[in-house]
């Protein structure tokens, strides 16, 4: 009876049709219910469903949330490879897929099996997944260990690797060893193509586990083989900038890899400040040269998207992060982000769009001063556009009353 309505509950989560909220920004929709939380996970993950061994029909292993989720078009679906995390704190990859990339996502039977390396992995999450020129599909996420020189009875400090994985179907994967480099890495992604015939990396490097520090930014470097990726020292170079007093001062890292188009690579990326609530994640975009996905051509001043009502809060709140896009073959531009490190939801958009206002939004000028002189000459512009249409209905008026 129980299982019945918790059946009936589920089915009609999944089912839920999804709409556009409009009218929108002009520049993406968002979309009015989240495409995947904790309560999508199947109740055969979370239940045993034998009477025999419970027959309570208690939760045994529950799911906390779905996040941070890569994303890839594989066979005409939609997919999401999400970061899973049970009430154990430990995340986990699953992938569900939908047919149309708004709603009706399921899982899949089973979450991912990933191999470990010979150092295991505490915890992995965050994947980016790629399909790379040389015909696999990657996955790159965060592999984070205790930190072995951790003082006796800090049971905090840890370490953040890039773990790299790779699979041609999804469901059978190679874990290849993880990314040498001289710091601490977070959001690393690997770029689609081979770049002077190197696979090339977009790197975060850190001081500390959650301290950027010394790192200055979103990072670049070119690896000669992805079965052994090794940066050697200097051969890492920052390409995107944090910045004081901006929505990225205290931390940034790439998003998903770009999306190749007309104008040059289109870039999303999460920026972090501090503040008196604690840190406050943003997601914006860049754009960088069609020949050089490593030279920044175009950037708009401050953020793409920030948290609003629901999206504020959570487990950890305040969050925005996004290591997932899929750009369909007509231009459009799904864009899977999570909010608060607590669900996943969907914004749609387009090449051209997300192009334009790339393009055409004014950068940052970094003090007041340059906001206002924007300000200023976006307002002018818009008066004298207006005065000249209110000139011309009101020429109209006359010539069709002589
Ligand atoms: O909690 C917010 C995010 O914090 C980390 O991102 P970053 O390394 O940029 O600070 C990650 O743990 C990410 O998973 C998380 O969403």
């Amino acid at each position: 009876m129980r299982l019945a309505r918790l059946r009936e509950e589920h089915e009609a989560l999944i089912k839920r049709r999804n709409k556009k909220i409009e009218p929108g920004n002009g520049i993406f929709d968002r979309y009015a219910y989240p495409v995947l939380t904790g309560a999508h996970a199947p109740l055969e993950w979370r239940y045993d469903l034998n009477p025999a061994t419970n027959p309570h029909l208690m939760e045994r292993f529950g799911i906390n949330a779905a996040f941070n989720a890569g994303a890839m078009k594989f066979n005409g679906k939609y997919i999401l490879a999400v970061r899973v995390e049970g009430y154990d704190r430990k995340s986990f990859f699953a992938i569900a897929e939908s047919q149309n990339g708004v709603d009706n996502f399921r899982f899949r039977d089973y979450p991912v099996t990933m191999p470990e390396t010979e150092d295991p992995d505490i915890n992995v999450y965050d994947m980016r997944l790629t399909r790379h020129e040389d015909g696999w599909i990657y996955g790159v996420f965060c592999s984070e260990r205790k930190d072995p020189k951790a003082a006796p009875g800090d049971l905090s400090s840890a370490v953040a690797a890039a773990g790299i994985a790779r699979t041609r179907d999804l469901v059978t994967w190679e874990r290849l060893p993880d990314l040498v480099s001289g710091s601490q890495q977070r959001n690393v992604v690997l770029h689609p193509e081979f770049v002077k015939g190197m696979y090339a990396l977009y790197t975060r490097p850190q001081d500390g586990f959650i301290d950027a520090g010394s790192g200055g930014g979103i990072g670049w470097a070119l690896v000669k083989d992805i079965t052994r990726a090794v940066i050697a020292p200097g051969d890492e170079k920052i390409i995107n900038f944090r910045h004081y007093h901006t929505i990225k001062e205290m931390k940034n890292g790439e998003g998903p890899h770009p999306i190749r188009t007309p104008a040059g690579w289109l870039h999303l990326a999460h920026g972090v400040r501090g503040c008196a609530a604690g840190l406050r994640y943003v997601l914006y975009l860049y754009m960088t040269a069609p020949d050089d996905p490593a030279r920044v051509i175009a950037e708009p001043g401050g953020y793409f998207m920030a948290p609003v009502d629901e999206e504020r809060f959570g487990d950890v709140s305040n969050v925005l992060f996004s290591n997932g896009w899929i750009a369909d073959d007509d231009g459009t531009v799904f864009i899977y982000y999570a909010s608060s490190d607590t669900r996943m939801h969907v914004a749609v958009s387009s090449v051209d769009r997300l192009t334009d206002y790339c393009m055409n939004t004014p950068a940052d000028g970094f003090r007041s001063a340059a906001s206002v002189k924007t300000l200023h000459s976006i307002i002018t512009r818009n008066r004298e556009y207006l005065a000249g249409e209110q000139e011309e209905a009101n020429s109209k008026t006359v010539s069709s009353q002589t």
